[in-house]
């Protein structure tokens, strides 16, 4: 086996297998030319300007098309948003990105409210075992019991905590998030508002989910779930903190950008401005709502009753106490359905456990599925699982 082998097989496996991670997609053509592409070897350190007096700001020699790329790739990214944010695009990956954007505002002690990975939030929200929970003092807001974000919650750890930012933004989060609420609590208590809006970014792109341009103080996402592009993160920021964002990037965190990704960024940006984006990014929504309704008619708990974006999870907690979502996953593995376990509010089981599987329509989208697959998947599921419980049971 070379290194061929092993990418003709995952191909294959990508082909094959229904993919629901929520977080994954299938990139274009024209992305995987892009992020294969001779800029790879090129060097960049710095930025196409130095923006804040004028002069070239590159480190190396030879940049002169690579800054016309970085800058245009800036400017399709404000136009997808519609926005005259400043957009930093060096980020390698959405962990790097919110490490800047926290680094640009804050000082390691620094107090941050945001919502704990077990309640759907991201492991760079503050975990204990990530950098973000190893720097800062982290307050965790609350879901309710039937799994929203509980907004009175952030009200009262605000008002006692005095937070300098407060994060919004989740991995498991399938309700539409009131940025205003949040902006509205932050303001009051002269906290930064920064959101994560890496699962949701394609939906907001396409209109779909409210925007939290105008709001946020810092915005940061991935470029490659429902965005649908390379893999990669982005920093949006209001144009005041502009020199703290671009300074926690590079030389704060990062070395040389990645000519290629930038590039890969570049293309999904222009995608996501096309008529076929959004459209693409409704049916998203619908099967996602018609796969969770399903759910739903099969008898199984789905964490809020349902789902307003690309994703749902399915508690199996009342309806199948003896199945944890490791269980579940592993058993539709082997039937070429590919999903995580995730953890539900009130968890009783380790995080490597849990007791819910996570479900998203994106990937599945771009393979052409429409509201019937979903529903057909959906009931492929329940057979699995009820197979499982009568395995259970004959033992
Ligand atoms: N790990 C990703 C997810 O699956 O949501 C987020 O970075």
């Amino acid at each position: 086996m070379n290194t061929f082998d092993f990418i003709e097989l995952e191909k294959r496996r990508q082909q094959n297998n229904i993919e629901l991670i929520a977080s994954e997609n299938f990139v274009s053509e024209n992305v995987m030319r892009a992020v294969g592409s001779c800029l790879t070897n090129k060097y960049a350190e710095g930025y196409p300007t130095d923006r804040y007096s004028g002069n070239k700001g590159r480190y190396y020699g030879g940049c002169e098309i690579v800054n016309g790329l970085e800058e245009y790739c800036c400017a399709k990214w404000r136009e997808v948003f519609s926005t005259d944010y400043h957009v930093n695009v060096q980020p390698h990956a959405g962990s790097s990105a919110n490490l800047a954007a926290y680094m640009s505002v804050l000082t390691p002690g620094d107090t941050i409210l945001s919502m704990d990975l077990n309640n759907g939030g991201h492991l760079t929200h503050g975990s204990s075992v990530n950098f973000s929970g190893k720097l800062f003092n982290m307050v965790f807001y609350s879901v309710t019991p039937e799994g929203y974000i509980d907004y009175d919650d952030i009200e009262k750890k605000a008002a006692e905590n005095k937070p300098k930012l407060i994060l919004a933004g989740a991995s498991a989060y399938s309700r539409i998030i009131d940025f205003e609420r949040i902006g509205t609590i932050a303001k009051s208590c002269g906290a930064y508002f920064m959101v994560d809006m890496a699962h949701i970014a394609g939906l907001i792109a396409a209109g779909e989910h409210p925007s939290p341009f105008g709001i946020a103080d810092i915005i940061t996402t991935t470029t490659h779930k429902t965005l649908r592009g390379t893999r990669g993160g982005l920093i949006f920021c209001r144009p005041e903190l502009a020199k703290k964002v671009d300074s926690a990037i590079f030389p704060g965190t990062q070395g040389g950008p990645l000519m290629h990704i930038i590039a890969g960024k570049a293309v999904t940006a222009e995608e996501a401005c096309t008529p076929e984006f959004k459209e693409y990014i409704r049916q998203v929504v619908k099967n996602t709502k018609a796969m969770c309704d399903e759910f739903i008619k099969l008898g199984y708990d789905i964490v809020t009753g349902g789902t307003d974006n690309h994703l749902f999870l399915v508690d199996l907690t009342r309806t199948h106490p003896d199945l944890s979502g490791k269980d579940v996953q592993n058993e539709l593995d082997r039937h070429g359905i590919t999903l995580n376990k995730n953890c539900v509010p009130g968890e009783k089981r380790s995080p490597a456990k849990a007791s819910g599987v996570r479900i998203g329509c994106a990937a599945m989208t771009t393979k052409g599925w429409k509201e019937e697959d979903a529903i057909q998947c959906a009931r492929k599921i329940d057979e699995i699982i009820a197979g499982m419980e009568k395995e259970l049971r004959r033992k």
